[in-house]
């Protein structure tokens, strides 16, 4: 048996063959190279947590031109004042600067963004989460110790309420920086 020579047809079959499947491999690697470089779709975010992130950038640029990034997870979105629509949080734990590690954060945690309706609530934090207790929908905070009259490891919780008439996030503890 003599081995097979491809004719001119299969040839050029071959290499169209070859010319689609790099084709598919470039549609692939630009697919993945684009989802990671924006590994969140930002372009829907509201202005007032656009404008925080625009000023995250601007202070790491101010500091020794800094690279800013943002991590993944940096965007929630899940409803926090009970009205079944889904709210927005921007927490500044998922930024990142290139030229300060802790530009963002400090030792009573980071700055989060809750933003329901057009009002931003600006609230330091080690971790939240928004829980259903009987008819109220409560944000939950984390914070450092010492507002509850201990030390930064000791357990210490906010638990915060919207006001959708007033417009604003009740707690007993020190009203939120808005
Ligand atoms: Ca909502």
């Amino acid at each position: 048996m003599s081995a097979h020579v491809p004719n001119d047809d299969e040839k050029k079959r071959n290499v169209k063959v070859l010319r689609i499947f790099n084709c598919l491999a470039v549609i692939f690697a630009f697919g993945v190279v684009t989802s990671a470089s924006h590994a969140q779709d930002l372009s829907n975010l509201p202005e007032p947590l656009a404008s925080k992130i625009e000023a995250a950038q601007q202070a790491c640029a101010d500091f020794d031109n800094g690279e800013f990034a943002l991590e993944w997870g940096a965007v929630s979105r899940v409803d926090l004042d009970g009205d079944l629509d889904r709210d927005w949080v921007l927490d500044e734990s998922a930024f990142a600067c290139s030229t300060a590690v802790s530009l963002y954060c400090g030792t009573g945690g980071c700055q989060s963004h809750f933003l329901v309706e057009d009002t931003v609530a600006t609230l330091l934090n080690q971790g939240w989460d928004v829980v259903t207790f009987g008819r109220l929908r409560v944000l939950l905070l984390d914070v450092h110790g010492s507002a509850c009259d201990g030390i930064n490891p000791t357990a210490c919780v906010a638990a915060h309420v919207w006001d959708a008439e007033a417009k604003v996030w009740r707690s007993v503890q020190s009203q939120p920086e808005q």
